[in-house]
């Protein structure tokens, strides 16, 4: 082969299509039973993607951007994973993908230069290169708890839901979690059951998403010249929303009356932008707090119970962890089924057959939902069991952070390529849109070895470094350090504290047409 990708989610299934058209043979493995990657596991009731659905979809085709129909603004789970199976069907993608194929190595030969993948059924394909398409959230975060093995009752985690769903009627029901799976899943649930008992450590801030079906018009504007809207969404720092364009304003030099406004206009647009009504919400501390305060009084007024509405209120800074798009959170929390258990002084102690304690006060359960987040990032990577020059595996080089070159290549690992690595923007803009940027620049540097007689290239030393160093710059320069987000790894226990993605898309795709057009600088190239 002359690529092996890993992963059929909507990076891998691109990987491949690009593959084929530049000539090259490829194959894909993929865990899973089907294609959809992320979208293929999180099927718990609620999930809906937080990037409006004609953003987040590809733009590779014409004729496929045209002839799909998403139905609403934000496209629910069993949507986009149609839409993947379709993309899969129209380009014919299956036959080259094998599902249950769970990577368990991938090692370097140093004498041969290829690389030797190895499936948990023992069979090995050695290809020239290997491309790891496993996402950034697909590695779910399971933590546990004293006596969770001796409960009698059902648990799930919503990264990985049952294909046949849970039945919650009349059942009692926790959920352990309270990012965005859990704010999505909360308000379902709490429709479903007798009772629901929500186990929050950290209070998320979440804006409405105001979901609602496509406006036909709207979208026959949009496709009339999809091009153009997309173009326009790749030149803002998330690579995403470009017809609302960010304040220019900062929030700490407005009046009361203008935050006020401008915050009422984008919580009704509702959605991740919300932030952007000013051009400093997340570089100044001033500013963030004030749009924080904002919100923390919106929450109040919408929760009657004045003790859950002041555990609902987080005190940190907002948009540190990414921020939650909802329908109907808060306004949950006026039910009478529901509950609230703030479990971060006193964190939950232990499992029992029937339940969850909690200082000192057991709640019986009959189902408990975790909605405990991912090892985000590096998890899935690491357990694919790289192994580069020399018989150094990721995991060691890696040990204190991931280092690599513009999030896309590792010294040490020839041929090796990821998309949407850590070091890159990926999380922190509608992924779609960075899928491709990478997917296109993996395959066009494959074609550029090739015709140049090279056969091999990979991260020098000093280019890594400093794209370490840069990466983590451009970080300290604004307020997403200031909290324990899972962009920091913080959220798995051991895990070293290191800011993974890259905030900004232009100057990121700017950086690598540079060091591109610079005949591959920072890249060892051997022939
Ligand atoms: P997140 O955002 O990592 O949320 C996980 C939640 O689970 C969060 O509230 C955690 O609290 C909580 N958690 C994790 N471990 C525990 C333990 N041991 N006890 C109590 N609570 C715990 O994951 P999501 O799946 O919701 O969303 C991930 C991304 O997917 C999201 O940002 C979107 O991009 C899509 P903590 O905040 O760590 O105190």
């Amino acid at each position: 082969m002359d690529v092996v990708i890993v992963g059929a989610g909507f990076a891998g299934m691109y990987m491949l299509h690009s593959c084929r058209q530049a000539g090259l043979s490829a194959v894909v493995f993929e865990r899973g039973g089907g294609v959809g990657g992320t979208w293929y596991w999180n099927r718990y009731p609620g999930a809906r993607c937080d990037v409006p659905s004609l953003e987040y979809s590809y733009q590779f085709s014409e004729e496929l951007q045209q002839e799909w129909e998403w139905t609403e603004k934000y496209a629910t789970q069993p949507e986009i994973l149609r839409y993947a199976e379709h993309v899969a069907d129209r380009f014919d993608l299956k036959r080259d993908i094998h599902f249950d194929a769970l990577v368990i190595s991938i090692s370097y030969d140093d004498d041969r230069n290829h690389w030797t993948t190895t499936l948990a059924d023992g069979t090995t394909t050695t290809s020239r290169f290997v491309v790891s398409a496993v996402g950034c959230l697909s590695s779910a975060n399971r933590p546990r708890f004293p006596g969770d093995d001796t409960f009698t009752g059902k648990i799930v985690h919503t990264g990985e839901w049952p294909h046949e769903g849970v039945d919650f009627a009349g059942r009692r029901v926790a959920v352990i979690g309270t990012g965005s799976s859990g704010i999505q899943a909360i308000p379902i649930i709490a429709e479903q059951c007798k009772h629901l008992t929500v186990f929050q450590r950290t209070a998320s801030y979440t804006i409405p998403a105001h979901n609602a079906p496509l406006d036909p018009q709207y979208v026959r504007g949009i496709k009339a010249d999809y091009a153009t809207f997309r173009a326009k969404n790749a030149l803002t720092r998330a690579a995403l929303g470009g017809d609302t364009p960010t304040g220019t304003r900062s929030a700490s030099e407005v009046s009361d009356e203008e935050l006020d406004r401008i915050l009422n206009e984008r919580w009704a647009k509702g959605g991740l932008l919300f932030l952007g009504g000013f051009n400093d919400s997340m570089v100044n501390k001033v500013s963030n707090d004030r749009i924080a305060t904002w919100v923390r009084k919106k929450i109040s007024s919408i929760v009657r119970n004045p003790n859950t509405a002041r555990l609902l209120q987080p005190e940190t800074v907002i948009g540190c962890k990414r921020l939650v798009v909802d329908s109907g959170y808060y306004d949950t929390f006026n039910r009478p089924n529901v509950d609230l258990v703030d479990v971060s002084e006193h964190p939950i102690e232990r499992f029992t057959p029937d339940g969850i304690v909690v200082n000192g006060k057991e709640h019986e359960v009959d189902v408990v939902v975790l909605a405990t987040g991912f090892d985000a990032m590096t998890g899935s990577l690491l357990k694919l069991g790289v192994t580069g020059r020399n018989g150094t595996s990721l995991r060691d080089a890696w040990g204190a952070g991931p280092v690599n070159y513009l999030g896309l290549t590792v010294n040490g690992f020839p041929n090796f390529f990821m998309i949407t690595g850590p070091g890159s923007p990926s999380v922190l803009t509608n992924v779609l849109v960075s899928i491709q940027h990478h997917v296109e620049w993996i395959t066009s540097t494959i074609l550029h070895l090739d015709a140049h007689g090279h056969s091999a290239i990979e991260a020098t030393e000093t280019a890594q470094e400093s794209w370490v160093q840069h990466v983590n710059g451009v970080a300290s320069m604004t307020l997403f350090p200031m909290c324990n987000s899972w962009y920091l790894g913080a959220n798995v226990p051991g895990k070293p504290r290191v800011f993974m993605p890259l905030p900004g898309f232009p100057d990121y795709v700017s950086r690598v047409a540079k060091a591109t057009a610079e005949h591959y600088e920072g890249f060892a190239l051997t022939n």
